[in-house]
């Protein structure tokens, strides 16, 4: 019993040691920045910020951000284009996420070019926060969205060659792009992140990555920050990646020391487990209500691109190992 209270009385009460080194970040950047995963975020941040200028709201921002690399049928990890299964199919994972904990995902669709969308709408227009497989598709279509093949030419040729050895070997830093991970805040200092895949190419049918689980592969929390993670989805759903960065700036730790100690601590589960750390690759970006940014990834070969007023510029992150 008294355990219980002495307890209860601590949390309560925090000693003034805690009080100052666990406050959340609570002060609020009214400057508009926007920060996205590899060298594509550069474009999707330039179309993001467009968005900005008009609609003046996060989200608008980075779902049409998002749009534009999905739409693209050159970048061959996101929406159209994306690397099918090993079946052929090519199925998307996307999430998105307000700062006041609203929060929308679609996993496995197939047909929709725009998954980062359809998220939206699940969170916009239903009493749900997923929506998976076929019946994420059937919403999509229900909301006028067009059904449509996703897999051109390119990735067609590349799955016929992949089916001659069918070894699944995901390679890391596929050319500079992967999952699109888009965090971003507004000029009256509204925080919001989205992020979409078509997932690791080759995957067994039905797999789904970190990319749309809410808490692995993008997390937002209006007093603190965001985060979003790109690489090998199985090692930072272990984690629960982008909640663990957000939950080390929560406790005080700027962007940067919170993604160090999120990419240590799977680092240090990799080796536990027998797996070769240069096998996975692992990226985190984050940032905090101040507009203060962090990055840090397993392995070097990790970029992410930065918008801000007087700043546009692809930036290499820091590495666990070089
Ligand atoms: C996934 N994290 O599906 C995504 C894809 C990715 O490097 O970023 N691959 O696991």
């Amino acid at each position: 019993m008294l355990g219980g209270k002495q307890l209860l009385g601590s949390i309560a009460n925090p000693t003034s040691e805690d009080s100052t080194t666990k406050q959340p970040n609570t002060k609020l950047s009214k400057t508009p920045i926007l920060v996205t995963t590899w060298n594509f975020g550069q474009l999707a941040n330039k179309a993001a910020w467009e968005t900005l200028s008009k609609t003046g709201y996060i989200l608008d921002a980075i779902e049409k951000g998002i749009n534009f690399t999905e739409l693209d049928p050159t970048e061959r990890s996101v929406g159209y284009g994306g690397r099918p299964d090993r079946d052929g199919h090519v199925t998307l994972d996307a999430c998105i996420m307000d700062e006041m904990g609203n929060i929308g995902s679609v996993v496995c669709m197939e047909h929709i070019a725009t998954p980062i969308s359809v998220a939206r709408k699940v969170m916009e227009n239903t009493p749900h926060v997923m929506l998976a497989a076929e019946g994420a598709t059937d919403f999509a279509i229900n909301q006028g969205f067009i059904k449509q093949d996703l897999l051109v030419p390119d990735s067609y040729r590349e799955w016929q060659e992949w089916l001659k050895k069918s070894e699944y070997k995901p390679t890391v830093n596929i050319e500079n792009h992967d999952t699109i991970g888009m965090i971003g805040i507004d000029k009256i200092g509204r925080i919001g992140g989205g992020c979409s895949t078509s997932g690791m190419a080759f995957k067994m049918r039905g797999r789904i990555g970190d990319s749309p689980i809410i808490g692995a592969g993008l997390f937002v929390d209006g007093e603190v920050g965001a985060c979003t993670a790109t690489g090998h989805g199985e090692e930072v759903i272990r984690v629960v990646g982008s909640h663990r960065v957000v939950m080390e700036m929560r406790s005080g730790l700027s962007p940067q020391k919170a993604c160090e100690i999120a990419i240590k601590d799977i680092a240090k589960k990799l080796e536990k487990r027998g797996k070769k750390w240069n096998e996975v690759q692992i990226g985190f970006i984050a940032i905090n209500t101040n507009g203060e940014i962090g990055a840090f990834s397993l392995q070097p070969g990790f970029t992410y691109a930065v918008k801000k007023d007087n700043m546009d510029e692809v930036l290499k992150s820091q590495s666990l190992y070089t």
